[in-house]
């Protein structure tokens, strides 16, 4: 029974399916993990050389320190702002990535490419100081490119980080400056953070975590980038109305999910299979059936309307439908696996990244150069492919949910500036002001199997908007809500408080799209993230308050990455009370815990707490909205 894995309908018969032909998924390997050593689960192992690992073991003489000499509290924070490393390297690469190619679109190097949204272009060029008064596109668009990738190379310390410079309320980067976390240049930050956190360099507790924050900020830098050069270069999303769940997999059509986080190629495969529909038919298909997981889904759920097939936890049973084609992955949250699932069926593994590959798969590296012939090539794969496909072990859950989604935060301006065309983020302040909402919650991050598949993501939506929460969601807590149906107007009915209702309703009164609005606005992938701090910061601006005193908490109920490690962590610089649902490494030193869960709030405002029942999880961020001194700093 598959009942306790996952709240997911289609994922119980999935998992079924998988036991019938003897696959073991990913929630048979998180079984054998348990039970879990202490040692790790708390955060006092250390690896960081070769003679360790070293554990703390109080009760055994000389057994209190690591054999270099490390007590607890560095091991454990060391190991934590190292998870901030790798994930502020795996955003902000993938920024890095996005603007090597803006920069070519630029120099007329690429022909597969544009500058899709010109007025985005213009926007962040200002915002970030370029001149654009009289001057070409291309020429503008060379400049913003070069500023985004000088993030990476700078070593003058006495500069700062532009991007988070220019999108962050002065009186945040000031306590980012006296607390000496305010970055210069990414790969210098992240490369000191390596070498602070060495054998036998910082044992100081606080100035490590001070470093890992330094970090942080390099991750919503290279976060806020990649959104940025991602919508200037295909669009920014306007609300798209699809489908979610393994339904969205068509069983008379060519399928092919785009998994992981890079938009760069699966972007190029959703235009190759506009135009390759007539050679699907010629192989039997109805046609090509693009479906996402993941963030790059996100992605192309947020620009294109493709359909959400299933989030992290459960990728590898979009495979054991039978009807998957191929599989197109690129960075990130890609598990291994997916290639043996793949053994099982006709399914192709397509690997598009130089440092992204699974042995035995397909590789098609990417090239900006030559994007859309690859996209074809693998479009053409996966009809191949569709024609081995065996009709008798194709079953595929009949179980899809509407989804309502593509909610920048340029979206949202849009519907709101129809209650109020001169101040549009008005429309949730006033909402907040008149009491009709308590305030705003950001639900992100992954899925962690040491609970059950999606079951603290929902449970937490649903407890927020009934206590009249505005949600707004990314990443693969977006897709457990619109896997789950909660992604639209029907769930608001269902599931929010009066005045939550109230709200929605005067929002559908103008909004003047085709579906009501959902639930939860979908902001899109993990870089994505970076919408939602600006929604955060244009809150703080129009209260005239500092963003520690903003109804606004972020919540991560099943945090698994490195990468929602650094987010969590940005968010609390940010001053943003952070919920994680799952209970940290950071245990295993007191005083480390301390430091994260309370001194941060003295320091920045925001703090962290872990609560892996979600319902007190929900009753704790309640709590902390109303507690927000947002009505007194305004009165003053
Ligand atoms: Fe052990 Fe110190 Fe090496 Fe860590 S750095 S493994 S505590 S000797
Ligand atoms: S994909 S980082 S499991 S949200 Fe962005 Fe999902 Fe977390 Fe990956």
């Amino acid at each position: 029974m598959s009942e306790h894995k996952t709240i997911d309908m289609a994922a119980i018969q999935m998992l079924d399916r998988a036991k019938e032909i003897g696959f073991l998924t990913t929630f048979d390997r998180a079984k054998a993990q348990e039970p879990r050593c202490t040692f790790g689960n708390t955060g006092i192992c250390c690896r960081i050389c070769l003679q360790g690992p070293c554990r703390i073991l109080p009760k055994k003489p000389g057994g209190n320190k690591g054999i270099c000499g490390a007590a607890d509290y560095t091991i454990v924070a060391r190991n934590t702002v190292r998870y901030i490393a790798g994930g502020a390297a795996a955003h902000s690469d993938h920024g890095r990535e996005i603007a090597e190619v803006l920069l070519s679109v630029a120099e007329g190097r690429v022909h597969d490419y544009k500058v899709t949204d010109a007025d985005k272009l213009v926007k962040v060029a200002k915002k970030i100081g370029i001149e654009t008064e009289g001057r070409e596109v291309m020429a503008i668009c060379k400049d913003v490119a070069t500023a985004a990738l000088a993030e990476f190379g700078r070593v003058d310390e006495t500069k700062e980080l532009t991007w988070i410079n220019a999108y962050t309320n002065e009186e945040r980067l000031n306590i980012w400056r006296k607390t000496a976390i305010m970055p210069s240049g990414i790969n210098l930050s992240l490369a000191k953070l390596l070498h602070q956190t060495h054998i036998g360099v910082d044992s100081d507790p606080v100035n490590i975590i001070f470093g890992g924050l330094k970090a942080a900020l390099c991750d919503i830098d290279g976060q806020h980038l990649a959104t940025d050069l991602s919508d200037i270069l295909f669009g920014t999303g306007v609300p798209v109305v699809t489908e979610a769940n393994l339904g969205a997999i068509k069983e008379d059509k060519v399928n092919i999910a785009l998994h992981g986080h890079n938009p760069l190629l699966s972007q190029m495969v959703v235009k190759a299979a506009k135009e390759l529909q007539d050679e699907a038919k010629a192989a039997g298909a109805t046609g090509i059936n693009l479906v996402g997981i993941c963030c790059t889904g996100n992605e192309v759920l947020t620009r294109e309307g493709v359909a959400i097939a299933t989030n992290f936890a459960t990728q590898e049973l979009a495979i054991m439908t039978g009807a998957m084609d191929a599989m197109v992955v690129d960075v990130q949250c890609i598990m291994p696996t997916l290639r043996s699932a793949a053994e099982c069926f006709h399914t192709k593994i397509v690997t598009t990244m130089p440092i992204m590959k699974i042995p035995g798969s397909y590789h098609f590296a990417f090239d900006e150069h030559h994007a859309v012939d690859s996209a074809k090539e693998i479009i053409r794969l996966a009809i191949d492919a569709y024609k081995n496909r065996d009709k008798a072990k194709v079953c595929i859950p009949n179980i899809r949910n509407k989804v309502v989604a593509g909610f920048t935060l340029e979206a949202m301006y849009n519907i709101f500036a129809k209650v109020n065309p001169e101040n549009p983020i008005r429309v949730i302040v006033d909402a907040i002001e008149a009491g009709e909402i308590k305030g705003v919650a950001a639900l992100i991050g992954c899925n962690n199997l040491k609970g059950t598949h999606d079951h603290n993501h929902t449970t937490i939506a649903k407890e927020l908007a009934k206590n009249d929460v505005l949600l707004i969601a990314t990443g693969c807590s977006a897709q457990a809500h619109a896997l789950a149906g909660m992604m639209n107007g029907d769930a608001v009915k269902e599931y929010a408080g009066e005045g939550l209702k109230k709200f929605y309703a005067r929002l559908n009164a103008v909004a003047g799209l085709t579906e009501e609005l959902p639930l939860m606005f979908h902001m899109g992938s993990c870089v994505d993230n970076s919408r939602c701090q600006d929604l955060a910061t244009a809150l703080a601006t129009e209260m005239g308050v500092d963003y520690a005193q903003v109804p606004y908490v972020v919540s991560a109920p099943e945090a698994m990455s490195e990468k929602a490690v650094a987010i969590g962590s940005w968010n609390v610089a940010y001053g943003n009370p952070t919920h994680v649902g799952v209970i940290a490494p950071t245990v295993g030193s007191q005083l480390v815990n301390d430091v994260v869960t309370k001194i941060a709030e003295d320091v920045f405002g925001g703090f962290f707490f872990w609560e892996t029942d979600p319902v007190k999880a929900s009753e704790r961020m309640v709590e902390i909205l109303e507690e927000r001194n947002w009505k007194n700093a305004m009165r003053k």
